[in-house]
């Protein structure tokens, strides 16, 4: 296995574990990240993803050795990477934890997840310039809807890294954490998220998304019609019903 899974409560987290290659994502590894993460996104009672890495790297991109034979045929038919749409797909809420590097397709990688948490040390960077090709895993769009295109343009055409406190003044980071306590941080986060809703916390994340693409007025107009169903859930009542009654809600599956 190149991945270590543990559920906490309703949180699951997931370790990258190629200690040997930075945690560098390979082939298997993301099958089995992408089946632990279907698996458990049925799951009710689970209501969020933690995806973290090592001290050192979260993740030091797409494997080079995996990739550096290949022809273009073989990538074409094997459409190598078109895999990671179904990490996307997951509709559950899934956070980065970023301690040391997150390079080419490990910033990818945290860029797919819905919030990005980092450690003091994280350090984010798309260097495929440097190896003769650019990002492969939707770093040139990602990276440009979230920091802009003047950052965006400056990470990808040099390939240099950027430190924690420049990603998170840049938007691509939510919070930093010291890297002591980086992952008890994030998983108490998780959890808070996990006691929502997993109906509205689904949907609410399924609307930020769709922010990225849609104009406005159909975003909004969206939001509203999505807002209205939320009162076809018992969640909902139970939620404004707790709130008079002055006490915690009781969230099921609703
Ligand atoms: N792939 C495979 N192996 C890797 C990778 C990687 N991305 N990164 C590190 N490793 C391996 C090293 O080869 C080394 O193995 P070995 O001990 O067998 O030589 C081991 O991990 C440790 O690495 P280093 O000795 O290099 O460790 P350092 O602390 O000296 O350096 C760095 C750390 C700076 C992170 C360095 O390892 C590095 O620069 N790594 C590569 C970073 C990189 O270029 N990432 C981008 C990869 S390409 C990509 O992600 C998307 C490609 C898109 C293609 C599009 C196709 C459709």
């Amino acid at each position: 296995m190149n991945i270590k899974v543990e559920k906490e409560r309703r949180v699951v987290i997931i370790t990258l574990d190629r200690p040997q290659a930075l945690n560098a994502l390979n082939t298997p590894l993301m099958n089995e990240l992408v089946a632990v993460m279907q698996q458990y996104d049925k799951d009710p009672e689970v209501g969020c993803f933690v995806v973290t890495g090592s001290e050192k790297a979260f993740a030091a991109g797409a494997d080079i050795k995996e990739m550096n034979t290949k022809t273009y045929l073989d990538m074409f038919h094997e459409d190598y990477f078109a895999g990671w749409e179904q990490f996307t797909a997951i509709r559950t809420p899934k956070i980065a934890a970023v301690s040391g590097y997150a390079l080419g397709g490990g910033c990818e990688l945290a860029m797919m997840c819905d919030i990005i948490y980092a450690s003091d040390s994280a350090k984010f960077g798309q260097p495929e310039i440097k190896l003769g090709v650019i990002p492969g895993i939707g770093g040139t769009q990602r990276l440009t809807k979230s920091i802009g295109k003047a950052k965006a343009m400056d990470m990808i055409l040099t390939g240099r890294m950027m430190g924690a406190e420049e990603a998170e003044s840049a938007g691509l980071v939510a919070k930093i954490f010291p890297k002591e306590t980086l992952l008890e941080e994030v998983k108490s986060i998780a959890d808070n998220i996990a006691s929502y809703s997993k109906t509205s916390v689904m949907i609410a994340k399924e609307a930020v998304d769709r922010a990225l693409e849609m104009g406005l007025r159909e975003g909004i107009l969206y939001e509203r019609r999505v807002f209205h169903a939320l009162f076809a859930t018992e969640d909902q009542k139970e939620g404004m019903q707790a709130f008079i009654e002055k006490r915690t809600p009781s969230f099921g599956k609703s």
